[in-house]
Protein backbone atom coordinates (compact mmCIF):
# COMPACT_ATOMS: atom_id res chain seq x y z
CA UNK A 1 0.00 0.00 0.00
CA UNK A 2 2.67 2.42 0.46
CA UNK A 3 4.17 1.61 -2.81
CA UNK A 4 0.94 2.19 -4.20
CA UNK A 5 0.45 5.62 -2.22
CA UNK A 6 4.35 6.58 -3.55
CA UNK A 7 3.48 5.13 -6.90
CA UNK A 8 0.49 7.95 -7.04
CA UNK A 9 2.50 10.96 -5.69
CA UNK A 10 5.47 9.83 -8.14
CA UNK A 11 2.80 9.85 -11.43
CA UNK A 12 0.57 12.75 -10.28
CA UNK A 13 3.62 15.16 -9.82
CA UNK A 14 4.64 14.11 -13.33
CA UNK A 15 1.34 14.29 -14.54
CA UNK A 16 1.18 17.82 -13.83
CA UNK A 17 4.99 19.31 -14.79
CA UNK A 18 3.24 18.62 -18.31
CA UNK A 19 -0.30 19.82 -17.65
CA UNK A 20 -0.79 22.56 -20.77
CA UNK A 21 -3.55 24.35 -19.27
CA UNK A 22 -6.27 24.68 -16.96
CA UNK A 23 -8.71 21.99 -17.69
CA UNK A 24 -5.70 19.39 -18.07
CA UNK A 25 -4.66 20.60 -14.46
CA UNK A 26 -8.55 20.33 -12.99
CA UNK A 27 -8.88 16.72 -15.29
CA UNK A 28 -5.71 15.64 -13.09
CA UNK A 29 -7.14 17.04 -9.93
CA UNK A 30 -10.18 14.53 -10.88
CA UNK A 31 -7.77 11.51 -11.63
CA UNK A 32 -6.11 11.89 -8.57
CA UNK A 33 -7.99 13.91 -5.82
CA UNK A 34 -11.52 13.07 -6.77
CA UNK A 35 -14.51 10.82 -5.06
CA UNK A 36 -13.89 8.12 -7.62
CA UNK A 37 -9.43 9.24 -7.72
CA UNK A 38 -6.83 6.89 -7.32
CA UNK A 39 -6.06 8.25 -3.82
CA UNK A 40 -9.29 7.85 -3.01
CA UNK A 41 -9.32 4.29 -4.21
CA UNK A 42 -6.07 3.30 -1.89
CA UNK A 43 -7.74 4.98 0.85
CA UNK A 44 -10.99 3.10 0.86
CA UNK A 45 -8.54 -0.29 1.65
CA UNK A 46 -7.58 0.98 4.88
CA UNK A 47 -10.14 -0.75 6.51
CA UNK A 48 -8.55 -4.52 5.63
CA UNK A 49 -5.09 -2.47 7.88
CA UNK A 50 -4.74 -3.24 11.33
CA UNK A 51 -4.83 -0.66 13.85
CA UNK A 52 -1.52 -0.48 14.38
CA UNK A 53 -0.51 0.16 10.86
CA UNK A 54 -4.07 2.41 9.68
CA UNK A 55 -2.75 5.62 11.39
CA UNK A 56 0.84 5.38 10.12
CA UNK A 57 -1.08 5.02 6.33
CA UNK A 58 -3.63 7.72 6.71
CA UNK A 59 -0.24 9.90 7.82
CA UNK A 60 1.19 9.00 4.68
CA UNK A 61 -2.26 9.16 2.71
CA UNK A 62 -2.23 12.80 3.74
CA UNK A 63 1.11 13.51 2.76
CA UNK A 64 0.87 12.34 -0.62
CA UNK A 65 -2.70 14.27 -0.53
CA UNK A 66 -1.09 17.63 0.77
CA UNK A 67 1.87 17.28 -1.79
CA UNK A 68 -0.54 17.03 -4.98
CA UNK A 69 -2.51 19.82 -3.67
CA UNK A 70 0.67 22.06 -3.06
CA UNK A 71 1.71 20.58 -7.01
CA UNK A 72 -1.81 21.39 -8.31
CA UNK A 73 -1.31 25.41 -6.49
CA UNK A 74 1.75 25.70 -7.98
CA UNK A 75 1.22 25.05 -11.43
CA UNK A 76 -1.73 26.72 -11.44
CA UNK A 77 -0.77 29.34 -10.92
CA UNK A 78 2.51 28.85 -13.29
CA UNK A 79 0.15 28.31 -16.35
CA UNK A 80 -1.83 31.38 -15.32
CA UNK A 81 1.55 33.57 -15.43
CA UNK A 82 2.37 31.67 -19.03
CA UNK A 83 -1.20 32.83 -20.31
CA UNK A 84 -0.52 36.49 -19.14
CA UNK A 85 2.96 36.18 -20.93
CA UNK A 86 1.43 34.86 -23.95
CA UNK A 87 -1.58 37.49 -24.16
CA UNK A 88 0.75 40.32 -23.46
CA UNK A 89 3.06 39.07 -26.52
CA UNK A 90 0.58 38.21 -29.07
CA UNK A 91 -1.39 42.21 -27.60
CA UNK A 92 1.61 43.83 -28.34
CA UNK A 93 1.07 47.40 -29.39
CA UNK A 94 3.57 49.32 -31.37
CA UNK A 95 2.86 52.50 -30.55
CA UNK A 96 5.04 53.74 -33.51
CA UNK A 97 2.91 53.01 -36.19
CA UNK A 98 1.71 56.51 -37.37
CA UNK A 99 -1.55 57.63 -36.52
CA UNK A 100 -4.99 58.42 -38.79
CA UNK A 101 -4.21 62.35 -39.27
CA UNK A 102 -7.01 64.73 -37.07
CA UNK A 103 -8.67 66.79 -39.67
CA UNK A 104 -8.10 70.00 -37.49
CA UNK A 105 -10.53 72.86 -38.35
CA UNK A 106 -9.91 76.50 -37.49
CA UNK A 107 -12.18 79.41 -36.86
CA UNK A 108 -14.26 81.32 -39.85
CA UNK A 109 -12.75 84.31 -41.43
CA UNK A 110 -15.75 86.33 -40.04
CA UNK A 111 -14.57 85.46 -36.39
CA UNK A 112 -11.32 86.05 -37.00
CA UNK A 113 -11.90 89.44 -38.21
CA UNK A 114 -14.58 90.08 -35.47
CA UNK A 115 -11.94 88.95 -32.74
CA UNK A 116 -9.51 91.31 -33.89
CA UNK A 117 -11.77 94.00 -33.78
CA UNK A 118 -13.11 93.57 -30.10
CA UNK A 119 -9.59 93.02 -28.83
CA UNK A 120 -8.96 96.32 -30.29
CA UNK A 121 -11.63 97.63 -28.36
CA UNK A 122 -12.21 95.97 -25.43
CA UNK A 123 -7.85 97.47 -24.92
CA UNK A 124 -9.33 101.21 -25.09
CA UNK A 125 -12.02 100.51 -22.50
CA UNK A 126 -15.38 98.97 -24.51
CA UNK A 127 -17.79 96.92 -23.39
CA UNK A 128 -19.35 93.72 -25.66
CA UNK A 129 -22.70 93.85 -25.32
CA UNK A 130 -25.21 91.61 -27.53
CA UNK A 131 -28.47 91.84 -27.57
CA UNK A 132 -31.81 90.28 -29.55
CA UNK A 133 -32.25 90.49 -33.22
CA UNK A 134 -36.06 90.27 -33.33
CA UNK A 135 -36.19 93.94 -32.05
CA UNK A 136 -38.98 96.52 -30.89
CA UNK A 137 -39.31 99.46 -33.85
CA UNK A 138 -39.26 101.76 -31.10
CA UNK A 139 -35.23 100.88 -30.59
CA UNK A 140 -34.52 100.09 -33.85
CA UNK A 141 -36.13 103.18 -35.89
CA UNK A 142 -38.14 106.09 -33.74
CA UNK A 143 -35.86 106.45 -30.49
CA UNK A 144 -33.08 106.65 -33.36
CA UNK A 145 -34.50 109.80 -34.51
CA UNK A 146 -35.82 107.36 -37.84
CA UNK A 147 -39.00 109.25 -39.04
CA UNK A 148 -41.98 107.91 -39.79
CA UNK A 149 -41.73 107.73 -43.33
CA UNK A 150 -38.35 106.95 -43.65
CA UNK A 151 -37.79 104.54 -46.61
CA UNK A 152 -35.62 102.25 -44.73
CA UNK A 153 -39.44 101.63 -42.38
CA UNK A 154 -40.66 100.32 -45.83
CA UNK A 155 -42.12 96.78 -45.95
CA UNK A 156 -40.01 96.33 -48.88
CA UNK A 157 -36.32 96.91 -47.02
CA UNK A 158 -37.12 95.70 -43.54
CA UNK A 159 -38.49 92.03 -42.40
CA UNK A 160 -41.82 92.60 -39.85
CA UNK A 161 -42.67 90.14 -37.38
CA UNK A 162 -46.26 91.46 -36.68
CA UNK A 163 -48.45 93.40 -38.95
CA UNK A 164 -48.61 96.05 -36.93
CA UNK A 165 -44.83 96.93 -37.36
CA UNK A 166 -43.84 97.13 -34.05
CA UNK A 167 -41.59 94.32 -33.74
CA UNK A 168 -38.92 92.91 -36.74
CA UNK A 169 -35.45 91.83 -37.49
CA UNK A 170 -33.41 94.34 -36.61
CA UNK A 171 -31.64 96.62 -39.50
CA UNK A 172 -28.71 97.31 -37.59
CA UNK A 173 -27.11 96.71 -34.01
CA UNK A 174 -28.03 100.44 -32.64
CA UNK A 175 -31.27 98.95 -31.08
CA UNK A 176 -28.49 97.90 -28.52
CA UNK A 177 -26.76 101.34 -28.21
CA UNK A 178 -30.34 102.33 -27.36
CA UNK A 179 -30.43 99.78 -24.84
CA UNK A 180 -27.39 100.51 -23.25
CA UNK A 181 -27.98 104.29 -22.71
CA UNK A 182 -31.62 103.32 -21.19
CA UNK A 183 -29.82 100.97 -18.94
CA UNK A 184 -26.11 102.02 -17.90
CA UNK A 185 -27.81 105.62 -17.59
CA UNK A 186 -24.74 106.78 -15.87
CA UNK A 187 -21.96 107.80 -18.50
CA UNK A 188 -19.10 107.19 -18.58
CA UNK A 189 -20.51 104.32 -21.38
CA UNK A 190 -18.15 102.41 -23.59
CA UNK A 191 -19.56 99.66 -25.64
CA UNK A 192 -19.20 97.80 -28.62
CA UNK A 193 -22.27 95.78 -29.90
CA UNK A 194 -21.48 93.35 -32.51
CA UNK A 195 -24.02 90.92 -33.82
CA UNK A 196 -26.86 89.38 -37.31
CA UNK A 197 -28.60 92.27 -38.90
CA UNK A 198 -31.38 91.71 -41.70
CA UNK A 199 -32.51 93.89 -44.40
CA UNK A 200 -34.28 92.44 -47.40
CA UNK A 201 -31.62 92.72 -49.86
CA UNK A 202 -31.27 90.58 -53.24
CA UNK A 203 -28.06 87.98 -52.86
CA UNK A 204 -25.12 89.44 -55.02
CA UNK A 205 -21.31 89.41 -54.85
CA UNK A 206 -21.72 92.41 -51.94
CA UNK A 207 -25.73 91.72 -50.54
CA UNK A 208 -27.21 89.69 -48.31
CA UNK A 209 -30.53 89.55 -46.02
CA UNK A 210 -28.64 88.99 -43.80
CA UNK A 211 -24.91 90.39 -42.19
CA UNK A 212 -23.18 91.02 -39.36
CA UNK A 213 -22.52 94.94 -38.09
CA UNK A 214 -20.23 95.81 -35.42
CA UNK A 215 -21.24 99.44 -34.16
CA UNK A 216 -19.79 100.99 -31.49
CA UNK A 217 -20.75 103.89 -28.70
CA UNK A 218 -19.04 106.21 -26.44
CA UNK A 219 -21.22 109.05 -24.21
CA UNK A 220 -19.42 111.40 -21.15
CA UNK A 221 -18.86 114.96 -20.45
CA UNK A 222 -16.41 116.51 -22.90
CA UNK A 223 -16.92 113.92 -25.67
CA UNK A 224 -15.92 115.54 -28.75
CA UNK A 225 -15.48 115.04 -33.05
CA UNK A 226 -11.56 114.91 -31.90
CA UNK A 227 -12.34 111.47 -29.66
CA UNK A 228 -14.33 110.23 -32.82
CA UNK A 229 -11.41 110.21 -35.10
CA UNK A 230 -8.80 109.43 -32.82
CA UNK A 231 -10.82 106.40 -31.68
CA UNK A 232 -11.46 105.09 -35.16
CA UNK A 233 -7.80 105.88 -36.05
CA UNK A 234 -6.11 103.54 -33.81
CA UNK A 235 -9.30 100.94 -34.81
CA UNK A 236 -7.95 101.43 -38.39
CA UNK A 237 -4.25 101.56 -38.45
CA UNK A 238 -4.26 98.41 -35.73
CA UNK A 239 -6.63 96.69 -38.20
CA UNK A 240 -4.40 97.87 -42.01
CA UNK A 241 -1.43 98.68 -40.74
CA UNK A 242 0.35 102.12 -38.81
CA UNK A 243 1.07 103.58 -42.27
CA UNK A 244 -2.83 103.79 -43.34
CA UNK A 245 -4.08 107.08 -44.15
CA UNK A 246 -7.36 108.26 -43.09
CA UNK A 247 -9.62 110.04 -44.44
CA UNK A 248 -12.97 111.67 -42.33
CA UNK A 249 -15.82 112.68 -45.31
CA UNK A 250 -19.34 114.33 -44.41
CA UNK A 251 -22.26 112.58 -44.58
CA UNK A 252 -25.76 112.33 -42.98
CA UNK A 253 -27.34 109.63 -40.74
CA UNK A 254 -30.70 110.89 -38.85
CA UNK A 255 -29.09 109.48 -35.87
CA UNK A 256 -26.03 111.42 -35.65
CA UNK A 257 -25.59 115.18 -36.50
CA UNK A 258 -22.72 115.73 -37.99
CA UNK A 259 -21.94 112.69 -39.54
CA UNK A 260 -19.08 111.34 -41.63
CA UNK A 261 -17.97 108.48 -43.36
CA UNK A 262 -14.59 107.24 -42.84
CA UNK A 263 -12.44 105.67 -45.54
CA UNK A 264 -8.87 104.23 -45.73
CA UNK A 265 -6.23 105.66 -48.54
CA UNK A 266 -5.74 102.59 -50.98
CA UNK A 267 -2.98 100.52 -49.89
CA UNK A 268 -2.26 99.51 -53.46
CA UNK A 269 -2.07 102.49 -55.60
CA UNK A 270 -1.65 105.18 -52.22
CA UNK A 271 -4.59 107.14 -53.75
CA UNK A 272 -3.26 107.30 -57.07
CA UNK A 273 -6.41 104.99 -57.93
CA UNK A 274 -6.88 101.82 -59.18
CA UNK A 275 -9.23 98.79 -60.33
CA UNK A 276 -8.89 97.61 -56.18
CA UNK A 277 -10.53 101.04 -55.11
CA UNK A 278 -12.39 101.24 -58.58
CA UNK A 279 -10.43 104.45 -59.74
CA UNK A 280 -11.05 106.33 -56.33
CA UNK A 281 -7.70 106.06 -54.37
CA UNK A 282 -9.52 105.74 -51.41
CA UNK A 283 -11.99 102.69 -49.70
CA UNK A 284 -15.08 102.99 -47.68
CA UNK A 285 -14.71 101.46 -44.29
CA UNK A 286 -17.66 102.77 -41.83
CA UNK A 287 -19.92 105.40 -40.63
CA UNK A 288 -19.71 107.33 -37.53
CA UNK A 289 -20.84 110.90 -36.08
CA UNK A 290 -21.86 112.83 -32.72
CA UNK A 291 -24.77 111.03 -31.41
CA UNK A 292 -27.70 113.40 -32.12
CA UNK A 293 -29.12 114.99 -29.13
CA UNK A 294 -32.37 113.89 -29.59
CA UNK A 295 -31.55 110.25 -29.50
CA UNK A 296 -29.79 111.08 -25.70
CA UNK A 297 -32.92 112.77 -24.67
CA UNK A 298 -34.83 110.06 -26.16
CA UNK A 299 -32.60 107.08 -23.89
CA UNK A 300 -32.66 109.54 -20.62
CA UNK A 301 -29.68 111.19 -20.99
CA UNK A 302 -29.64 114.84 -20.51
CA UNK A 303 -27.88 116.27 -23.86
CA UNK A 304 -26.89 119.64 -22.27
CA UNK A 305 -24.79 117.46 -20.35
CA UNK A 306 -23.58 114.54 -21.89
CA UNK A 307 -22.57 114.30 -25.83
CA UNK A 308 -21.30 111.12 -27.78
CA UNK A 309 -19.91 109.70 -30.63
CA UNK A 310 -21.36 106.38 -32.33
CA UNK A 311 -19.76 104.76 -35.43
CA UNK A 312 -20.82 101.81 -37.71
CA UNK A 313 -18.51 99.01 -39.38
CA UNK A 314 -19.97 96.61 -41.73
CA UNK A 315 -18.14 92.78 -40.53
CA UNK A 316 -18.10 91.51 -43.68
CA UNK A 317 -16.57 93.89 -45.62
CA UNK A 318 -14.06 94.06 -43.30
CA UNK A 319 -13.51 90.31 -43.38
CA UNK A 320 -13.46 90.83 -47.20
CA UNK A 321 -11.03 92.81 -46.98
CA UNK A 322 -8.90 91.74 -44.49
CA UNK A 323 -8.54 88.64 -46.03
CA UNK A 324 -9.47 89.54 -49.81
CA UNK A 325 -12.38 88.19 -51.01
CA UNK A 326 -13.95 89.19 -53.85
CA UNK A 327 -17.72 87.75 -53.23
CA UNK A 328 -19.84 88.33 -50.00
CA UNK A 329 -21.38 84.64 -50.73
CA UNK A 330 -18.30 82.65 -50.03
CA UNK A 331 -18.67 83.66 -46.53
CA UNK A 332 -21.76 82.12 -46.10
CA UNK A 333 -21.35 79.49 -48.65
CA UNK A 334 -18.97 77.44 -45.69
CA UNK A 335 -17.37 75.00 -48.69
CA UNK A 336 -14.49 73.94 -46.98
CA UNK A 337 -12.40 74.39 -49.99
CA UNK A 338 -12.22 77.81 -49.53
CA UNK A 339 -12.81 78.40 -45.95
CA UNK A 340 -9.42 76.08 -44.84
CA UNK A 341 -7.26 79.11 -46.93
CA UNK A 342 -7.63 81.57 -44.00
C1 LIG B 1 -23.66 104.04 -38.04
C2 LIG B 1 -23.16 105.26 -38.42
C3 LIG B 1 -23.26 106.32 -37.51
C4 LIG B 1 -24.85 104.69 -34.59
C5 LIG B 1 -25.51 105.62 -33.83
C6 LIG B 1 -25.91 104.96 -32.70
C7 LIG B 1 -26.66 105.53 -31.56
F1 LIG B 1 -27.44 104.59 -31.03
F2 LIG B 1 -25.82 105.89 -30.63
F3 LIG B 1 -27.36 106.54 -31.94
N1 LIG B 1 -25.50 103.71 -32.79
N2 LIG B 1 -24.85 103.53 -33.96
C8 LIG B 1 -24.26 104.89 -35.90
C9 LIG B 1 -23.79 106.11 -36.26
C10 LIG B 1 -24.18 103.84 -36.77
O1 LIG B 1 -23.62 102.92 -38.85
C11 LIG B 1 -23.16 103.05 -40.16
Amino acid sequence: MKEQLEKIRQEALDALDHAGDAAELDALRVRFLGKKGELTGVLKMMGKLSAEERPVMGQAANNVRAAIEEKLEQTRLALKEKALQARLAAETIDVTIPGEPVKLGHRHPMNKALDEAKEIFISMGFQILEGPEVELADYNFTRLNIAENHPSRDRSDTFYITDDESVLLRTQTSPMQIRAMEQIKQPPIRVLAPGRVYRKDEVDATHSPMFHQIEGLVVDKGITMADLKGTLEVLIKAMYGQESVVRFRPHHFPFTEPSCEVDVQCFNCKGAGCPMCKGEGWIELLGAGMVHPDVLANCGIDPDIYSGFAFGIGLERMAMRRFKINDLRMIFENDIRFLSQF
